[in-house]
């Protein structure tokens, strides 16, 4: 078996970017499906920190393209602090979500903790979604369909600054899996900034080894993968547990081959699990699948390679 760094839990307990309430109960649903048990079954050391605090969700209108940007700045400054001093103390943070908006804040500490220690960021980004509308564009003004053109500087100054300099990242070092729903300005501003996206057409027509193949093309020994997990990648038929369920996603076995080339790589060095709504799940079913999933991440084979 894979040795891994010891690993720290993030609780982050809101759905202060999202457009349905419940996915503040994802760190609970993780918890109670048994994501710490499993990952000390693979032999990982696990330090759960428990559930971070932040401003509860005023579920308001929103003002000048945004909904809840106090709140969403409050609880990503929360998170940035507490996955850069994991980093720092030498573990893999995983966040457990929590709508994603909170990719902003993880993402953000990885990218300053890469600068500091010479690696190269990479981020796959798991998603039925791109993530990358702005106040100008957003139908919603939901926030969690903003953290990837926020880490890429497009965004107000609160968030895309929560590090101090920005961009926290470039759009070429975000890598894109299982895409099928993005507005129509958002299409505009993907190609724009030339973000690489693999979406279902693309998986249909290449298939998910040479997909992955593709998305982690060039990783070396410097190479720091971050994985940002919104659930909402998988199919609603296997994973009926989020806010905003896209036909046509992921499949079971895709999703395992994703997870365990990923596991290959050997490099990932975070993780965030997104958008989980325990409100909308099945008997906690989708929290199990997810589980499952991370269980793959760390080297968990579903043949006989282990
Ligand atoms: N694109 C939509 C929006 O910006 C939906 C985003 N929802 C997500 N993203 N779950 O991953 O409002
Ligand atoms: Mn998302
Ligand atoms: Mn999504
Ligand atoms: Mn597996």
């Amino acid at each position: 078996m894979a040795m891994y760094s010891p690993v720290s839990l993030i609780g982050v307990p809101t759905d202060i970017g999202a457009g349905h309430r419940g996915a503040g109960l994802g760190p609970d649903a993780l918890r109670i499906a048994g994501l710490a048990e499993a990952l000390t079954a693979r032999g990982v050391d696990v330090r759960d920190l428990g559930n971070l605090d932040g401003p509860r969700n005023p579920w308001t209108a929103p003002v000048q393209g945004y909904r809840h940007l106090d709140e969403v700045v409050a609880w990503n400054r929360a998170l940035m602090d507490a996955t850069y001093a994991e980093l720092q103390a030498g573990r893999m943070p995983i966040m457990l979500g929590g709508d994603h908006c909170l990719g902003i804040g993880s993402i953000t500490a990885v990218a300053r903790w890469c600068r500091e220690q010479g690696k190269t960021l990479r981020v796959l980004w798991l998603d039925a979604h791109s993530d990358f509308n702005t106040s100008e564009v957003t139908p919603s003004g939901n926030v969690h369909g903003m953290p990837v053109a926020c880490l890429c500087g497009l965004g107000p100054d609160a968030l895309t600054r929560l590090g101090g300099d920005a961009p926290a990242i470039r759009p070429q070092q975000v890598h894109q899996i299982g895409i099928r729903s993005v507005d129509q300005e958002e299409k505009r501003l993907i190609k724009q900034h030339q973000v690489d996206v693999y979406d279902m057409r693309y998986i249909d027509e290449a298939g998910m080894k040479r997909t992955m193949e593709a998305a982690l093309q060039g990783i070396d020994a410097n190479t720091h993968l971050h994985v940002s997990f919104d659930v909402d990648f998988l199919d609603p038929s296997i994973a009926p547990g989020v806010g905003t369920t896209v036909p046509g996603g992921v499949n079971y076995r895709e999703a395992q081959l994703v997870m365990e080339m990923i596991a290959d790589t050997g490099r990932m060095g975070s993780l965030d699990i997104v958008e989980l709504n325990p409100l909308l799940d099945n008997r906690n079913s989708t929290a199990v699948l997810a589980v499952d999933l991370v269980e793959s991440l760390f080297g968990k084979s579903t043949l006989m390679r282990d």
